[in-house]
């Protein structure tokens, strides 16, 4: 369907969570970005917040990754314009793809996507990146690119204004759980409208039990993205 006759669902108010109904992605075009990306998928890296920053990433990313940038492909092109028009915040504020592959077993602990300075008062990099919290990522987009036989969902333990969770827990009925399925998107927001980060917006990608699940970020920014080498 062309962008302008997608339908969006609520899945959740706060934070907010909203699943495109209908296919976001045709079957061939997520074939054509997991064969772009799979010969370079390398091991998931993360920005470390100052506490942890001699613990070894495995223990709460397992998958791996590669950063995807649109340059001259075609479809990559047609898939911007696409995620431009669903999240209605202009190209220069998005990233690159990061795809993401999980294999059975394999999971990514609840984080958020935003930067909390806070967090990171010792890291230079990330400093310097946010500048000062009004220049964040405000929203995800995120593109399943496989089915998944079991397990791989999307978390969101604080959904519908939950209590900060002790553990994480695929299983237990709390919060939201996304299943996976190939071409879908959905779109979740790491700030609230008055512009502070939501803490809420905590979420994971649940263990893959069966199969392997492939996957991709599109991260927006609230402005134009503070650095060249996320584009
Ligand atoms: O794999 C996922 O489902 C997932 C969900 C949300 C991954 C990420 N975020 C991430 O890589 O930030
Ligand atoms: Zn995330």
């Amino acid at each position: 369907l062309p962008e302008s006759d997608l339908t969006l669902r609520t899945l959740s108010v706060v934070p907010i969570v909203l699943e495109v109904v209908e296919q976001f992605i045709a079957d061939n075009h997520t074939e054509y970005i997991r064969s772009k990306a799979s010969p370079l998928m390398a091991k998931s890296e993360v920005s470390k917040m100052d506490k942890d920053k001699n613990k070894n990433t495995e223990s709460w990313r397992t998958s791996t990754t590669h950063f995807l940038s649109t340059g001259t492909d075609e479809i990559l092109l047609t898939l911007d314009d696409r995620v431009e028009t669903l999240i209605k915040q202009p190209k220069s504020f998005h990233e690159r793809y990061q795809v993401l592959r999980y294999e059975e077993s394999q999971k990514y602990s609840s984080h958020h996507d935003f930067f909390n300075p806070s967090l990171y008062a010792n890291d230079k990099h990330t400093q310097r990146l946010i500048k000062n919290v009004l220049v964040n990522r405000l929203a995800t987009v995120f593109l399943y690119l496989s089915p998944v036989l079991s397990g791989g969902q999307t978390h969101f333990p604080r959904a519908h204004s939950g209590p900060q969770p002790s553990t994480m827990n695929c299983d237990r009925d709390v919060g939201l759980l996304v299943p996976p399925a190939r071409g879908k998107a959905i779109i979740f927001y790491s700030m609230r409208p008055d512009g502070q980060l939501d803490e809420g917006s905590l979420h994971g990608g649940c263990p893959v039990i069966e199969g392997e699940k492939w996957s991709a970020n599109k991260w927006i920014w609230n402005d134009k993205i503070p650095f060249s080498e996320y584009k």
